[in-house]
Parts: structure tokens; sequence; C-alpha cells
């Protein structure tokens, strides 16, 4: 942190928590900025934020807001300070270093053998704020977060360093633990929403790129984000979703003449290659047809196929091809 503090929408940020909590915060239990300079903005200094990260932990814990907050203010902070570690270059709280009998033994969420925290790894601020905030199933933070993002970052850079970590992540811990199956549904749903969101160019429904996931393919949210990432390039596109059954992916590009398909597959058993060579049989064969998604084996796919890795190079792939 530098020396004049955080704005609020920073530590907001980094909390993972809206703006507005903050604000209630400051206002219902003086847990403000404590740092200001006459006609300036106020700022957070350290010693705010980890009062408010010790507020955030205590109410995630289910202890009352008022009792979380008399609790905070009467600590000493300094002490709290000297006991965070430093994981990635960024202060984390010390698990039981604030010393509230809701947080000690059994309340430090380790039982799953996973914890408070998504292993996120070096990640962005905005998606350890996003981490946290689907912890917490916060969907109104998850929601402004992302959305944040994709508004600063554009789709591309929101998608690589804080919506597609945190998932990421969430799926490394389910593996681990079998947990989060909530989490995972909460914030799939709210980045479909924000990535839907993102205004579409007009064009009268001629878009020129068909985007689908494969037969029983449920993981949509990788064409969620190319879709939306097209719209920033200003390529039109329609966008199948999942679960695209061959029939119906061939009667789409029949009647839809697209110049460029590309299909999705998560996993090795909804990754059936037959689908791609339908395709390229067909007398409306596509100019371009894309494979892409961890499920593909690359040996099986029919020749002239490409294989976008990732949601820039899929992003320039279609672009080059309308
Ligand atoms: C969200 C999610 C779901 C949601 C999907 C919602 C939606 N609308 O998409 C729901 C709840 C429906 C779901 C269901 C299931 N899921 Co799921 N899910 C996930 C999760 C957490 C994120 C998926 C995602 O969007 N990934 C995109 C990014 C985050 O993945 P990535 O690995 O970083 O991406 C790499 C590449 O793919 C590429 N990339 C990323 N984005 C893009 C975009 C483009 C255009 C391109 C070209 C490349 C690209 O770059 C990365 C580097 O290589 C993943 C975890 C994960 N790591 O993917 C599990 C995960 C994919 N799911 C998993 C499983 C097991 C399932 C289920 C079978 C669970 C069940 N028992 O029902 C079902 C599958 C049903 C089916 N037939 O499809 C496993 C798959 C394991 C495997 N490969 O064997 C995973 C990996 C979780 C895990 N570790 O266990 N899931």
């Amino acid at each position: 942190m530098n020396d004049e503090g955080l704005t609020a929408g920073a530590v907001a940020r980094r909390l993972g928590v809206a703006v507005t909590t903050l604000r209630t915060w400051h206002q219902r239990y003086d847990l403000g900025p404590s740092s200001h300079e006459p006609g300036k903005h106020r700022r957070y200094t350290a010693e705010d934020v980890a009062r408010l990260e010790l507020m955030q932990r205590l109410t995630a814990d289910g202890v009352p807001s008022g009792e979380a907050a008399r609790w905070v203010r009467t600590r000493n902070i300094a002490t709290a300070l000297t006991t965070r570690s430093h994981a990635n270059g960024h202060a984390v709280t010390s698990r039981n270093g604030n010393g509230h009998p809701a947080l000690d033994g059994a309340r430090d969420g380790t039982r799953d053998g996973g914890g408070h925290n998504l292993p996120l790894g070096p990640a962005s601020p905005a998606a350890r704020g996003l981490g946290r905030a689907a912890m917490r199933l916060d969907a109104e933070s998850v929601r402004q977060i992302a959305a944040d993002a994709v508004r600063h970052l554009g789709v591309v850079g929101a998608w690589d360093s804080v919506l597609r970590p945190v998932l990421a992540a969430i799926g490394e811990r389910h593996a681990r633990t079998g947990g989060l199956i909530e989490v995972e549904h909460l914030v799939s749903g709210l980045i479909s929403d924000v990535l839907g969101a993102v205004a579409r160019p007009h064009g009268n429904g001629r878009g020129r790129v068909l985007l689908a996931c494969t037969d029983e393919e449920q993981h949509s949210l990788p064409l969620e984000a190319l879709s939306a990432a097209l719209a920033q390039a200003n390529v039109l596109c329609r966008l199948l979703g999942a679960r695209v059954p061959l029939p119906a992916l061939r009667a789409a590009v029949r009647r839809t003449g697209p110049a460029a398909v590309l299909l999705w597959s998560h996993h090795r058993r909804t990754a059936d290659p037959e689908q791609l060579t339908a395709l390229s049989g067909d007398r409306t064969r596509p100019l371009l047809l894309a494979a892409a998604g961890p499920g593909w084996d690359l040996a099986t796919l029919p020749p002239g196929v490409a294989t976008p890795r990732t949601l820039r190079e899929a992003v320039e792939l279609l672009r080059a091809a309308v």
C-alpha cells in the first residue's frame, strides 16, 4: 500500500465487498478511513484496512456486526498487523491472529481441508476480492467486482486476470474436497450475467461466427466470454450455448451459413471429433472450423481444424476469418 493510503474503491476491491458496505461500516460502526487531508478524499491506511479485514472475517463467521465492530475498535490493530503473514507479496490476516472466540478452533474454516480463501496463488487484487466475495456467497459484490473488471480491463483482460483464475481455483478446491458446488453455481451464474450484459454490435442478427458447446458439454462460460470479447472486437456471432447435439448444430450451420464455427469441449467425454468431421463433410462447410477447450485430443481432429488455446487467440482467429 502506498503512503497516501487507499481509496474506498481500492479497499472494496481488495476485500471483495461493495463500496456501499464500506460506507455502512464507516457510518454505522465508525470503521472509516482515518487519513484526511483538507480538500482531499479520505484514504484508508494499512491499519484501517487491517481493521476492516478483521471486521469482515468476524461477520463472515457469524458474529453480529455491532459486536464485531466493538471488538475491532477495542483491539490493538498494531498487534494484528504484526501477526499477519505474507504470502505472494500480499498481507494475509493470520488464522487466529485476532483472538476472537468465534474464530478459534472449530471455526477456522478448515474442516473440509479447504479454508476461507481460494487457492489463488499470485493473483490480481481484484481476483482476490472476487474470490473472497465468492466464498462469502456475496452475490452483490461478486457481480460488482466482475462488472468492474470487464469495464476496466475489457472482456479478455478481465477473463484472464480476474474471472478465470477464480473459476480455476474453485475447480481446484472442488476437486480436492468435493465442496464449493454452491460457490461454483453462484459465481458462474453471475459471471454469465455480466458477460451477457456486454453490448453487442448491431447487425440484424447476421452473425458470421457460430459458437457452440459439444453434445452434453455444460461448460459454456468460455464461449460466453468469447462471444462478449468478439462483441468488443466488433464481430457479430451466434452463441448456441451448452449441450448442442450434432443434428441441431448441423441445422444451425445449414440455416445461417457461418464463415466460422467454433466448438468447445471441456472434457474428454464430450469431445467426439465426429461432430467436426460431420460439419467438414457438409455442403455448407464453413471456411473455418475450430475446436477449443481442454477436452479435445488434438491428434484425433480432422485435418484443417484450427485449435486456438486462449481467449485472445480465439478472438484473433475468428476476427481474421470474417
Ligand atoms: C463453472 C464450472 C462448472 C459449471 C459450468 C457453468 C457454465 N455455464 O459454464 C457447472 C456447474 C455446470 C459444471 C458442471 C460440471 N463440471 Co465443472 N467446472 C466449472 C469450473 C469451476 C469452471 C469452468 C470454466 O469456465 N473454465 C474456464 C477456465 C476457468 O478454465 P481453465 O482451465 O483456466 O482454461 C484453460 C483453457 O481452457 C484455456 N481457456 C480458458 N478460457 C478460454 C476461452 C477460449 C475461447 C479458449 C480458446 C481457451 C480458453 O485457457 C486455460 C489454460 O489452458 C471448472 C474448473 C476449471 N478449471 O475449469 C470445473 C470443471 C471443468 N468441472 C468439472 C466437472 C467434473 C464437472 C461435472 C462433471 C460435475 C458433475 N459431477 O456433474 C459437470 C460436467 C457436466 C458436463 N457434462 O459438462 C471438472 C472437470 C474435470 C475433468 N476434466 O475431468 C473441473 C475441471 C473441476 C475439477 N477440477 O474437478 N461445472
